[in-house]
């Protein structure tokens, strides 16, 4: 698999020097700068893919081309939308790159409660709290009905957490959940993400997974002529939020969306982060079964812990069985490789990494979780992996 790191563009605090240094060939990329829903202008597609390339990398993944919650509610704008997704798709497959993640998540991306929660090592990880999100709920967004979505023990966990807080930890805490955009900062007020909530009051699973498939009813041809694979990313975490549905949480879920559209241009981004965070998620199973489908690769583990809690481990700890993962995509990309597919080398990146040694004396990265010695240390490990179990198979590693 080709090793790639993300790179959010010009304003990432961590340079695409930098990146070549860690060994990794590619980047997964994307114009965050362009408005969710609107189509990416081919010159800044270029500019992009031509300074990737200056630094002796490839911009091999999209990562992502957002979509926007007038498609997933298809509200408003969606039909134009979907225009623009298209227009996009098809002006980065002439540009030559020919992959894109896009996910399917309700209103939030990813969710954490805890972006500097120290491990015993002295580094920083990545956290997840359901009282401290049940704080975010019930206290600063008050949702109506959220009681119900909490426990009782949840609900005196949340209680205490908001009450120990002074008003400016509060809001700090607020802002920081609204706030976490994968290379944006949209400047969500709280009134901005009840109006979003609202819209989705009559959209259960069923008809998000409608608007899903209709999604891709419209944008999977396009892909195919583009010469573009699309990489759905799973719901991160796995399971619904804040009263949303959430339907790209478990290998049930990745089915039918593979079956919306039967296409090798409607895919996965198997990310072992997202999905690893519910043990009844059979990850070496998911790549055994629907690997043939897998079009990029998100790597890192999880701890799981009592009440619901969850943390970003090391690449090789927690709960995520990292040797048997990568053992498996090697298996799947050997496959393909004697099948003669042009897609069998697969871009993986490390998903995420602690923020360790010389990370806490540079500026903060572009996003929670992407700093450069964590996220070296995850991606060396990985080629460790990568290259051990590919000499023991006797494979090559990568192309
Ligand atoms: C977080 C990421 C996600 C991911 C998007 C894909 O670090 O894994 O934000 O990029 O959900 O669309």
């Amino acid at each position: 698999m080709e090793e790639a790191m993300r790179w959010f563009g010009p304003r990432d605090s961590v340079s695409l020097a930098e990146i070549r240094q860690t060994g990794a060939t590619a980047v997964f990329s994307a114009l965050h700068d362009v408005p969710y829903g609107e189509a990416w202008p081919l010159a800044q597609i270029i500019q992009r893919r031509d300074e990737v390339a200056a630094a002796g990398l490839a911009w091999r993944v999209v990562e992502s081309v957002p979509v926007s919650e007038a498609i997933k509610t298809r509200s408003g704008d969606w039909a134009r939308q979907i225009e623009n997704y298209r227009v996009t798709l098809e002006r980065l497959g002439a540009a030559g790159i020919g992959v894109v993640v896009y996910n399917f998540m309700p209103v939030m991306d990813w969710v954490r409660t805890d972006l500097r929660h120290r491990l015993p090592d002295g580094s920083e990880a990545l956290r997840y709290d359901p009282a401290k999100f049940a704080a975010f709920d019930l206290f600063a967004l008050g949702r109506p009905g959220a009681e119900a979505d909490w426990s009782p023990a949840q609900r005196a966990a949340a209680a205490a957490f908001w009450r120990s807080r002074a008003a400016a930890e509060r809001s700090a805490f607020t802002k920081q959940i609204l706030d976490l955009f994968p290379g944006v900062r949209l400047g969500l007020t709280i009134e901005d993400f009840r109006a979003m909530l609202a819209k989705y009051a009559a959209i259960d699973a069923d008809r998000l997974r409608e608007n899903l498939r209709l999604f891709l009813a419209a944008v999977v041809p396009t892909a195919e002529r583009a010469g573009v694979r699309l990489a759905i990313h799973p719901d991160d975490p796995p399971f619904p939020v804040l009263g949303l549905a959430r339907v790209v949480s478990t290998e049930s879920d990745l089915r039918a969306v593979l079956a919306m559209a039967d296409s090798p241009a409607n895919g996965l981004c198997y990310c072992t982060g997202s999905l690893g965070v519910r043990a009844d998620n059979d990850l070496v199973g998911v790549i055994r079964r629907l690997g043939a489908r897998i079009n990029a690769v998100h790597l890192r583990s999880v701890q799981r812990e009592a009440d619901g809690v969850f943390f970003e481990a090391n690449h090789l700890e927690g709960n995520v069985d990292m040797p048997a993962v990568v053992q498996a995509l090697l298996a799947e990309q050997t496959a393909r490789r004697r099948a003669g597919r042009a897609d069998w080398q697969v871009a993986l990146r490390p998903d995420h990494g602690h923020v360790m040694l010389d990370d806490f004396r540079r500026p903060a990265p572009e996003c929670p979780g992407y700093p450069l010695i964590g996220r070296l240390r995850g991606l060396a490990e990985l080629r460790g992996l990568q290259v051990g179990i590919s000499r023991m198979a006797g494979e090559p590693a990568v192309g």
